[in-house]
């Protein structure tokens, strides 16, 4: 018999591609290139990202012209990248312009035009350089640069640098799900689970904490900071090694032993806060309690291990329930599992259907079928919200009144044809600058679902915005307001409103809030959901999606919903298909 070894190439995928992608809209931006071809390369990143096929796969069907957007061009780039991970003429383009002058285009305010400005006329090429511009004061002499701009260009650079020391939860959890994959298939490793922030599903992570058990730890060790995803290795020690991923993310991994597992991994999930919590309920019962384990002290002074291998025990240890990670911030959570009282946190499994996606009648990229059909055999739902933008959303095809007749009619047409399963009529309404919604009344009453949002016109004062939102959810038709801040995570911070003031308000109207669950929206956060439990409001959670892929970010949604000690009794979607008509009907 004969082997053959196969030489692994490494490719790109979607992910990478589209990123690259991305990259070279930018760059060619920046080189006030013709907007078309910037525009080509964007909108083909967009649509890789949210490829639901692997893209290597097409490649060796020979199908990637069949992706939309992709013509012979962007073939051969993609064809490049994933052969060889390169493409001549995208690195001939990024030697043309340096990394910190695509960093500059991070801060906001700062678009191409002015990028290309700053770079080409005074030499910008850094965001060092543009700080010691700032403060030289250079830039007033030029036209159209006052010291409004240093102002807000010296905040989006404070803003900038805040932001990229966190990473979103939606970038790093499939990082950390990734490395913690590799390192299980290191031999010897027996058991691998992600811990700290990440597994207390908080919105940015600092740094990613592993644990680990196996046979061999110093030699899983030295496999792990031998793995193609890491970059440098800052630490590294017989059981425990701290490494810079080529994400540019921090990871800690530690081999446990087996009996100390529960209690690491306890240790490890935090948060700091939660932990000195445990500790000090520990002490008051004569226990110590750390990575290692829960010991009891004797009268001799010794300490003697009680427990360790399971998490569990650790609670139990003190009196407590179990205490889910997603809870423990020392926010009430030990008073109430000291009572056994903990609300039952909602799951994935009890969301019934979507309240927001949108079609490529509108913006999104699939058709409502292949939304519908993802709906129902993927996700496994029993119902799905189609809710394509209105006309005044800029760039993104909205209906017209008699196009949403069409679209009406379409979905009834669909509806007979399916079986336990029913698409809900909606549209997701844009707010107008005045609080006026950009479809008339007799239209919105024909729909199952109105969802009312702003779009445009972020800048208003709050009392203006504040007034402008409460307008719009005072509609009778309009049930849902979506993502209610309009932060976007580390790029977007929340519109100018009185959250409270809307929050209070929703409930006179018995409206609802959305947590949009889109990975870089959890809007609501965890901190809002809390309040509208504390009013007795209810939720419902919406991913958003834009092609039928991006339905699965649900997930984001039940674990901010998670956060917020959110249960399924409260959420809308997570209610059979009848109630929700029934009480969409109602308010
Ligand atoms: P991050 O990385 O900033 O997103 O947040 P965490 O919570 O992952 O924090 P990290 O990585 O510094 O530490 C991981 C966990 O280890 C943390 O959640 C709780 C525990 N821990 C770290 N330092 C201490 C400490 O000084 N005392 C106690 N009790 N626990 C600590
Ligand atoms: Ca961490
Ligand atoms: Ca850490
Ligand atoms: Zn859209």
């Amino acid at each position: 018999m004969q082997f053959t070894l196969k030489r692994k190439i490494k490719t790109m995928d979607n992910r990478e591609i589209a990123q690259k992608f991305y990259k070279v809209a930018d760059i060619l931006e920046v080189l006030g290139q013709n907007q078309f071809r910037v525009n080509a390369y964007r909108r083909a990143a967009q649509t890789i990202e949210s490829l639901p096929e692997d893209i290597n796969e097409l490649y060796k069907q020979n199908k990637l012209t069949e992706i939309p957007g992709i013509g012979a061009g962007l073939k051969e780039k993609i064809e490049e990248l994933i052969t060889s991970a390169h493409s001549k003429e995208i690195d001939d383009l990024e030697k043309k312009v340096p990394i910190g002058v695509l960093e500059l285009l991070s801060i906001e305010g700062l678009g191409p035009k002015k990028v290309k400005f700053l770079n080409s006329k005074l030499h910008i090429n850094s965001i060092n350089d543009l700080i010691k511009l700032i403060k030289s004061h250079r830039l007033l002499k030029f036209k159209g640069w006052g010291e409004k701009s240093e102002i807000n260009i010296l905040q989006g650079v404070e803003q900038y640098k805040k932001f990229s020391e966190r990473l979103p939860l939606g970038i790093a959890l499939p990082i950390a799900e990734e490395l913690a994959e590799k390192i299980k298939n290191i031999p010897g490793v027996k058991r691998v689970e992600i811990c700290g922030s990440i597994r207390r599903r908080r919105e940015t992570i600092g740094d990613l904490d592993l644990l680990a058990i196996s046979a061999h730890p110093e030699k899983t060790i030295n496999s792990f900071v031998h793995l193609s995803v890491i970059k440098q290795v800052k630490a590294s020690g017989p059981t425990k090694a701290n490494v810079v991923l080529k994400q540019g993310i921090e990871a800690d991994l530690r081999v446990i032993k087996p009996e100390s597992f529960g209690a690491a991994m306890n240790y490890f999930t935090g948060s700091k806060a939660h932990n000195i919590h445990i500790r000090k309920l520990g002490q008051a019962r004569n226990l110590k309690i750390n990575e290692y384990g829960v010991f009891k002290k004797e009268k001799s002074g010794k300490f003697k291990f009680l427990t360790g291998a399971e998490e569990i025990n650790v609670f139990k240890s003190v009196g407590l329930s179990y205490i889910p990670p997603e809870i423990r911030e020392d926010e009430g959570e030990i008073e109430l599992a000291k009572q056994n009282k903990l609300p039952r946190l909602i799951e994935d499994k009890d969301i019934k259907g979507d309240l927001q996606c949108h079609s490529e009648a509108s913006d999104g990229a699939d058709s409502i079928e292949e939304l519908v059909a993802y709906a129902q055999k993927v996700m496994g739902y029993k119902y799905l919200a189609i809710t394509d933008h209105t006309p005044s959303v800029g760039v993104t095809h909205g209906l017209n009144p008699k196009r949403v007749l069409e679209q009406i009619k379409k979905i009834d047409r669909l509806n007979k044809k399916l079986r336990n399963f029913r698409i809900l009529k909606g549209m997701e309404v844009d707010i107008k600058a005045d609080g006026q919604l950009d479809l008339p009344d007799e239209i919105l009453k024909k729909l199952d679902v109105v969802i009312a949002a702003i779009h445009t016109g972020f800048k208003q004062p709050t009392e203006i915005m504040t007034e402008r939102i409460i307008k719009a959810i005072r509609n009778p038709y309009v049930k849902i307001l979506a993502h209610p801040t309009g932060r976007i995570i580390n790029k977007r911070m929340p519109y100018n409103v009185d959250i409270e003031k809307v929050i209070l308000e929703a409930k006179k109207l018995n409206k609802i809030l959305e947590l949009n669950a889109y990975w870089n929206r959890l809007d609501l956060n965890d901190v809002n959901l809390k309040l509208v439990k504390k009013i007795g409001l209810k939720n419902v959670i919406n991913t958003d999606a834009h092609a039928r892929v991006e339905l699965k970010n649900m997930r984001y949604g039940v674990m901010t919903a998670r956060r917020g000690w959110v249960e399924a009794k409260d959420v809308i979607n997570a209610w059979p298909m009848e109630r929700l008509l029934k009480f969409l009907k109602k308010t």
